[in-house]
Formats: structure tokens, sequence, C-alpha cells
């Protein structure tokens, strides 16, 4: 990731901090940061507050549309920030640097947020509502309904960059959004699980990862005819 999409408020102690953790091993930075933990705090409750200010727009698209349509367009909201574990863990796995200031720059996906929504067509007014804000800058879309993952994986994701106002100023945050169905996040759920369960049979986890790829096709169908059953219901158009 370059330097461009750097945040624009580093506070003193972090700063020195970052510049001290510079080129440490991943053991000289915890033990540093257990000396002092303030910086990695802060952090967090930077991500903290850019997950609120997210899933506050999308709860405001949420009632504006279904004032003005005739459902929820969102069915509900997920949201989390990456465990500092599994931040260092994606540092050391992508030989990137461990300090603040690499997880700032390169992680686009310690804050993040989950919005699901029944149909198809949802998905893709809310994100185009979402990203048209003023304070939404669109760093990437990846469009795994339209191309779907090898594993059979279906979302669109979304990352961008949003301003969070702290006692220092303002500051801006990465979050990555993940949009999809409520059928396609409940076969995520179930692929996540085989995809971490680590004492499987290699074989029956290939195989169960086969049946799943299959029924996620099956789930894109349904949600296509679910899609085309509500419109006929609400007289739109197919
Ligand atoms: P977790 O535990 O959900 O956070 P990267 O973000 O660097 O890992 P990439 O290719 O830039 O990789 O991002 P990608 O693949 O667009 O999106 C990564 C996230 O999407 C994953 O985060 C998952 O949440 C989800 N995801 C992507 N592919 C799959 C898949 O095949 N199955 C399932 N169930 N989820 C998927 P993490 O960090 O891997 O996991």
């Amino acid at each position: 990731m370059n330097s461009n999409y750097k945040s624009d408020f580093t506070s003193p102690v972090q700063d020195e901090r970052m510049q001290e953790s510079d080129g440490l091993s991943v053991d000289e930075f915890l033990a540093q940061l257990h000396a002092d933990y303030d910086p990695v705090y802060n952090l967090m409750m930077d991500y903290e507050c850019a997950v609120m200010a997210v899933e506050t727009k999308f709860n405001i698209l949420n009632n504006r549309l279904s004032l003005r349509g005739e459902h929820n367009p969102i069915e509900s909201i997920k949201s989390r920030v990456k465990s500092f574990d599994s931040i260092i863990k994606k540092l050391e796995k992508n030989n990137l640097p461990i300090t603040l200031d690499s997880v700032e720059e390169n992680l686009f996906d310690v804050a993040g947020v989950r919005v699901i929504c029944s149909f198809v067509d949802d998905i893709y007014k809310i994100a185009d509502n979402f990203i048209a804000q003023e304070d939404i800058t669109l760093i990437e879309r990846k469009d795994y309904i339209k191309n779907p993952k090898p594993s059979g994986y279906r979302s669109l994701h979304l990352i961008i960059k949003t301003p969070i106002y702290t006692e220092n100023g303002k500051k801006d945050m990465f979050v990555e959004v993940q949009m999809r169905t409520i059928a396609m996040d409940f076969w995520a759920s179930l692929e996540h699980k085989l995809r971490y369960k680590k004492n499987l049979d290699p074989k029956i986890t290939e195989e169960l990862a086969e049946e799943l790829k299959i029924y996620a096709t099956e789930i894109a169908k349904l949600d296509e005819k679910m899609l085309t059953i509500r419109n006929r219901i609400s007289g739109k158009a197919e």
C-alpha cells in the first residue's frame, strides 16, 4: 500500500513509538507494547470509532430507503475490529513491518462492517448510495457477487476511507465493508468454519469444500428467484 493513504493525524507518542519499533521482532515489539499499551489502545479506539461511523451511515440509509420503499433493504449489520493478535499475525504473514504505522498503512480490514441484505439488488443500491457520500472515499471495490471466488464465496467488498473526529483532530481511517445476502452470509459462515478447522481429515475437507461450492451456486440461483418473486409481488418489471 502506498503512503498516499496515510492518516492525516499521528499523535506524538504514537509517532515516536512507530519510529522506535521499526525493524523490531514480534517479541521485541510486544515487550515494548507491554511497557506502554496506550498507543495501541488509542489506535484500536480509532478503529472502533470508524466502525461506529460507518454503521451509523448504513442505519441511516436503511431508514431513509425503507421510508420510501416497501421493505427494509438491510436485514442486519455486523461489525468488528480485528484483534491485535490477528493484526500482528497478518503483518507477519505478509512480511510487513511490525509497527503501528504499518498497521495503518498496510491493513485495510482492521475495521470491518458486514451489511446483510435480503435481496441482491438492495446490495448495489445501498453500496451506490454509501459510496456517493461526500466523506466516503472509495479505495477499492471487489465484486465477488459478479465474479465469485474459486471457493464459491460471494460478497461485494468495499475498501473505503472515512474521517473520524478525535480529541486531537480529524483522522482518516480505512474500513472494509462486506455486503451480501442472508443466504450468502449463511454460506460464508459455514465455509469459514471449514476453512479454519485444522484437525479435519484433508480428504474430508476437500469433499466438503467441493460440496459447499455446489451449494454456493444453488444459493445464487435461489437469491435470483427470490428477487424475481419480490419484483412480481411489488409489480416491478423483471
Ligand atoms: P476474517 O476472519 O473474516 O477477517 P486479505 O484481506 O489480505 O486477507 P484480500 O484478497 O485482499 O485478502 O481480501 P479479500 O479476499 O477480498 O477479502 C478478505 C476477507 O473476505 C476475508 O477476511 C473473509 O472475511 C472474506 N473472504 C474472502 N474469501 C473468502 C472465502 O472464500 N470464504 C469465506 N468464508 N470468506 C472469504 P479474512 O481476513 O480472510 O478472514
